[in-house]
Formats: C-alpha cells, sequence, structure tokens
C-alpha cells in the first residue's frame, strides 16, 4: 500500500461543527460577528465537546490531518550559510547597496532588533530599488517583515536564514520610513529605518549606514 493512502481516509475519530448561526455567544468586536465552531471527540459511545471556538461567518469547509503527518516534513529554518540567492546578505558586514542604472539593490539584513543598512541616501525618482532582506535569525520561531512606506505591491515575511526581496518604485521625493512588519521581540517596533528620495537627476551620492541619524556620520563610519 503506498504510504499517501492511508492520509485519505477519515480517521473517524474527531467530527467538527460549524455552526451557522451562533446568537448572543460572542462580543461584537467588528464588523463581522464571529460564529461558533465545535470539535468532538467521536471515539467513544457519547461524543464528547474537546473544543469550542469562534470562527468566521459562513464557515463551509474543515480539513484536518494527524500532526505527525507534517511535523517531521516541516522547514522550519533555512540554515544561513546554505543561503544560495544571488542578493543574500550572510552578515551585516556583507550588506551593501548597490546603483546599476536606475536600479538600486540593497542587501539588508534584519536581527533583533534593527535592520541593517537602516538609513539610505542618494535614491532618486525614477530608481527602482529592490530591497533583499535576509533574516540573520538561526532560531526557528523568528520571522521578521518588511515594508516600506508607499509599496503599493505587498510586504515580505521572511524566515529565518532566508532572503526576500521587495521591489519599490518611490512616488515622491522625501523620506521614506520602512520597518519590520512582523512582531519580533519586545523591541520590535526599533526595527525601523528611513530612505531620502532626491528629485531625477540630482546629485545627491548613494550613501548608507546603520544606528546613525546623520547621513554623513554614517558614510564616515563605513
Ligand atoms: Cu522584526
Amino acid at each position: 500500500m503506498r504510504s499517501w493512502w492511508r492520509y485519505k481516509k477519515p480517521a473517524g475519530k474527531y467530527l467538527i461543527a460549524y455552526n451557522k448561526i451562533t446568537k448572543d455567544r460572542y462580543l461584537p468586536t467588528g464588523p463581522e460577528l464571529a460564529q461558533s465552531a465545535q470539535l468532538f471527540d467521536i471515539s467513544g459511545d457519547k461524543m464528547k465537546l474537546i473544543l469550542d471556538f469562534p470562527t468566521i461567518g459562513e464557515p463551509h469547509y474543515a480539513q484536518a490531518v494527524s500532526a505527525s503527518v507534517i511535523k517531521d516534513k516541516s522547514v522550519k529554518m533555512f540554515k544561513i550559510e546554505e543561503n544560495q540567492h544571488p542578493y543574500v546578505a550572510k552578515g551585516e558586514k556583507e550588506t551593501k547597496v548597490v546603483r546599476e542604472g536606475n536600479k538600486v539593490h540593497v542587501y539588508m539584513t534584519a536581527i533583533r532588533s534593527h535592520l541593517t543598512p537602516d538609513n539610505i541616501e542618494g535614491i532618486k525618482m525614477g530608481d527602482e530599488v529592490y530591497f533583499h532582506v535576509t533574516n540573520l535569525e538561526q532560531d526557528w520561531d523568528v520571522p521578521h517583515g518588511f515594508a516600506i512606506k508607499g509599496a503599493d505591491n505587498a510586504e515580505l515575511l521572511i524566515m529565518p536564514g532566508e532572503t526576500q526581496t521587495l521591489k519599490w518604485v518611490p512616488t515622491k521625493v522625501g523620506i521614506s520610513p520602512m520597518y519590520c512588519t512582523d512582531f519580533c521581540s519586545a523591541l520590535h517596533q526599533e526595527m525601523t529605518g528611513y530612505v531620502r528620495v532626491s528629485p531625477a537627476g540630482s546629485n545627491v551620492p548613494l550613501k548608507f549606514g546603520t544606528g546613525v541619524t546623520k547621513p554623513e556620520v554614517a558614510a564616515a563610519s563605513k
């Protein structure tokens, strides 16, 4: 018998009830009212309620598998030394900002609780900026997020040891904050930085630094 076959067979031990009308159960906390779901143990003579929890409105479908089916196969952490991403920075010393025509590549790292670099100057209107963010954590349950104000496409969620890229095309001159979007520690809100966008054709040189607010100091510290 092929091993996947057993996953298709109903285990017959549990039953989930999605209760589509849940009246007077939960506090009205938002525009949608919570409905109720219940998990029963049906392995014995009498069904036993083992979990009762709120779920979204109009629940229709549920599927469950035993944790043992996926537990040992899940990738929890990417080893930083095995990261083959072409824009990886395997440590803060490898971070840099590189201009190629109107494309700017930011080799960035994230670790509790800062981004490196966290201060970038010399981006111009008309540039395409690629933030290649490597999560340097080697602790499996510490993802970091990344977003920059004004990006209208997405944000990143970067697992430990992984590198992900966010493309950003600045739409206005000025300072744009960037920040971690996944609560990662008590100092999560410190995981921020700034990018200064200059007018197209300006001669502001590319500079970057970490932990300093004055760009000229940041440049000198490199
Ligand atoms: Cu973070």
